[in-house]
């Protein structure tokens, strides 16, 4: 008898991995709903978002651990480095979209988190957004966390035909110091840019963004033409900055060194 409950524990525990590997592929990896949208005028208003979370942590030894907060942040614009086809450029967010300031709304929803609030740049313009607390997602579970992107606006003078923006993320499962930082602890979807906190070297997030695509409705001028396509990403600077989760003007994440 006891031996029949250990062969179906057995049996049950591989069926459980094989769901857990296949839910685990590329495409369960924080990104946004609706990654590729139209460039949006002010007549369009704004495009409604989400951030699908497809999967918590997954420690060195296996085990799932349930999702605490997780933090998004968009490229300021500000200082943000581009590159136009795929090359280095010394142009500036404002050369190609006329209206990147507050990017993203945060979406009120205690569905999963109890908490949360937007993240705004010393300026005064929102990048992104953090929930956390209570209840958290169970890490057997996926999460689709909304949020409200404003109408981008390209140029009409400038030869972009799409704008990307490169985004930094973290799903947060224990909270640390970010020297402490690893998939034991949390993932995080970054951009991979030199002197950013905010990453974690080798894993499976890292240089792997979460995306927003905005491509151009509007006629190009004759002489661009084809066209550029154009991905903006944020600084590190920005990144250490914008990422750390304050409350009440006291960092509750990461930890203090
Ligand atoms: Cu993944």
């Amino acid at each position: 008898m006891l031996e029949n409950i250990s062969i179906k524990k057995i049996i049950l525990f591989s069926l459980t991995s094989a769901v857990l590997v296949a839910s685990q592929s590329n495409f369960a990896h924080t990104r946004f709903k609706t990654p590729v949208i139209d460039e949006n005028g002010s007549r369009h208003g704004s495009d409604y978002n989400a951030e699908v979370i497809g999967h918590t942590c997954k420690t060195d030894d296996g085990v799932a651990l349930d999702l605490l907060g997780t933090v998004v942040v968009f490229p300021d614009g500000v200082d943000s480095t581009l590159t136009v086809d795929g090359v280095a450029s010394d142009k500036k967010v404002i050369d190609f979209v006329t209206n990147w300031g507050s990017p993203v709304q945060s979406i009120s929803n205690k569905d999963v988190f109890g908490y949360q609030d937007e993240i705004n740049t010393p300026l005064g313009n929102t990048v992104g957004y953090w929930m956390g607390g209570g209840p958290g997602l169970q890490n057997n579970l996926a999460a689709v966390l909304p949020f409200r992107t404003s109408g981008v606006v390209i140029d009409e003078t400038s030869c972009a035909k799409s704008v990307t923006f490169r985004t930094n993320i973290a799903d947060i499962c224990v909270i640390t110091k970010a020297s402490e930082f690893s998939t034991n602890a949390l993932n995080i979807w970054s951009v991979a840019v030199e002197g950013s906190k905010f990453q974690i070297p080798g894993s499976k997030g890292d240089d792997s963004p979460a995306t927003l695509k905005v491509n151009r409705t509007s006629p190009m001028p004759e002489d661009c033409g084809e066209g550029v396509d154009v991905i903006v990403t944020p600084t590190a600077a920005q990144i250490n900055r914008d990422m750390p989760i304050i409350i009440n003007g006291e960092q509750v994440w990461p930890l203090p060194e």
